[in-house]
């Protein structure tokens, strides 16, 4: 018999805007401890911000708050934790940013976990395991834990327009700036494709399908095992997203299966087209597989969201222009644009760390929108300038009228929202571009 616990689980938002804020499924990790501790007999709560805020003053019958955090959610974290320990409610905190900073997350809860929870989060709510700073398990054997009951999440539909489902962790790769190597290890763990089958059943029709892993296609057995099950219970999704690497364009039974099953969107980080940058990040691609690899995967009419990174120590104010002119003629279907980020955990933080170049350690602006550190070639405000611009000039009205007179309408239709989206990106950034005209130059 257990002591039953009432337990809330918040999943915070930004105060900054993103763009990836808009109809995201609920964090899948922290929505599976919920349902592992359900299981459990603990009472739980969900709330996923993104999708609704309660009043936090009206909540005080709770024994437990649970929270997540990535960089630029965890100072809400913070101060949701603060909020509920100052009501004496005990609270826990975990996630991909206190897992490499949890001292500093102490100040604000009374435990941390670091690392991977389902094995000791019931011992924790339980009372069994009592240290401040609770060490996660990476387990072999994801396929002992249930799948997350998107019915625990407050607001959300019954029949849900968007899951997401991270079918597997780990990614053999070691890309300079990614914390998600260092924190789930690069040794590749998978759900069983049988399980993730029957969990899929009950959304066989569904709007939106992400697939959350680092890398989806890594394993290429396991990826053709998964989709061809897929397609054989009839699993279509009108959409899906993953992410993974270039190399799922070497595989044409995945990219065949992928364009059978739904209209995919293969998110990759494609980070650079110069040789230099590529080496710097560690990305083990080249521009003439990145250019091959969009070709193969348009083939198969699979759509594109490219991610490019500014502000290498090989990028100079050129670059943007560059990316831009590239997206365009390779017609990537939706890039995205980030600002070279020094993520707590990453090696690219401990190298930019031991030169002095960091200027910013606020959270908030740990999103991949902001420059927070020196770049070698160029100044910070460069490249805060630089990102917006190759948001403009990309997602501009030009780019809307010239696809409509090639007639690709979806295109210009994505490209529309997309202007729409990234204008309040940058109307909300307006002080940041202040604040870096006031950074001194580096010496
Ligand atoms: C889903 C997702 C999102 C969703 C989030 C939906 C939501 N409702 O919040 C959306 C699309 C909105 C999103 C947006 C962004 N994201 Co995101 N996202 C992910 C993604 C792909 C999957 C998360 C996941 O399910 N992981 C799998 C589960 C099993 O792992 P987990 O969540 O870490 O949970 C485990 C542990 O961390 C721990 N744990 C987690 N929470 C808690 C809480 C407690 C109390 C405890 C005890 C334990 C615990 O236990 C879990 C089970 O083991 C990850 C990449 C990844 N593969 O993790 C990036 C990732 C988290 N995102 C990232 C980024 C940068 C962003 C954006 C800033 C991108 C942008 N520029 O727009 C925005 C910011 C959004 C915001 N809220 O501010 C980075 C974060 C880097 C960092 N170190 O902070 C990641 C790691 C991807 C990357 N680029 O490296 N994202
Ligand atoms: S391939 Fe992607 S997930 Fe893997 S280390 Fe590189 S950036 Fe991280």
């Amino acid at each position: 018999m257990i002591d039953m616990k009432n337990i809330l689980f918040i999943s915070p938002k930004s105060e900054y805007y993103h763009p990836s804020l808009l109809g995201p499924p609920p964090l899948s990790g922290l929505l599976l401890l919920a349902t592992i501790l359900r299981d459990k007999g603990h009472y739980v709560r969900f709330i996923d911000e993104i999708i609704k805020t309660p009043d936090y003053n009206n909540i005080d019958d709770v024994d437990f708050v649970l929270i997540s955090s990535m960089g630029s959610t965890v100072k809400r974290a913070y101060f949701l934790s603060k909020l509920f320990k100052n009501k004496g409610i005990k609270v826990v905190l975990g996630g991909i940013h206190v897992s490499f900073l949890p001292n500093e997350a102490l100040n604000f809860c009374n435990q941390v976990v670091v690392g991977e929870a389902e094995e000791v989060i019931a011992d924790v709510v339980e009372g069994k395991i009592k240290s401040k700073i609770v060490q996660g398990v990476r387990s072999d054997d994801l396929g002992k834990y249930p799948m997350p009951d998107y019915s625990l999440v407050e607001g959300i539909k019954k029949n849900p327009d968007v899951i997401g489902v991270t079918t597997s962790r780990g990614c053999p790769f070691e890309c300079k700036f990614c914390s998600l190597s260092p924190f789930f290890g690069r040794k590749l763990r998978s759900v069983p494709t049988d399980k993730i089958i029957n969990y899929l059943l009950q959304f066989k029709g569904i709007k939106k399908l992400h697939f959350h892993e680092a890398n989806f296609t890594v394993d290429k057995k396991r990826a053709i095992e998964l989709l061809k099950k897929m397609k054989e219970n009839e699993i279509f999704p009108k959409k899906a997203l993953s992410l993974q690497s270039i190399d799922v364009a070497s595989n044409d039974k995945i990219l065949k299966l992928m364009s059978e099953i739904s209209d995919f969107y293969l998110l990759i980080g494609f980070e650079s087209i110069n040789q230099a940058a590529l080496d710097f990040y560690n990305k083990k691609q080249t521009p003439e597989m990145i250019r091959k690899s969009i070709k193969k995967i348009h083939d198969y009419d699979i759509k594109i969201m490219g991610n490019f990174v500014f502000g290498s120590d090989t990028d100079d104010k050129s670059i943007f222009q560059k990316i831009v002119d590239f997206c365009s003629y390779s017609e990537i279907d939706i890039p995205g644009f980030d600002c070279l980020t020094p993520f707590i955990g990453t090696s690219l933080r401990k190298e930019l760390e031991a030169q002095n170049r960091i200027f910013c350690n606020d959270w908030d602006f740990y999103d991949m929108q902001h420059a927070v550190f020196y770049p070698k070639k160029m100044s910070p405000l460069d490249l805060q300038e630089g990102l917006i611009s190759a948001y403009e000039k990309f997602y501009s009205t030009r780019n809307i009228i010239y696809d409509l007179m090639r007639l690709k309408i979806s295109q210009s239709v994505s490209t529309f929202y997309m202007k729409n989206y990234y204008k309040i990106l940058i109307e909300k950034n307006d002080s940041y571009l202040d604040y870096l005209q006031g950074i001194p130059t580096r010496s």
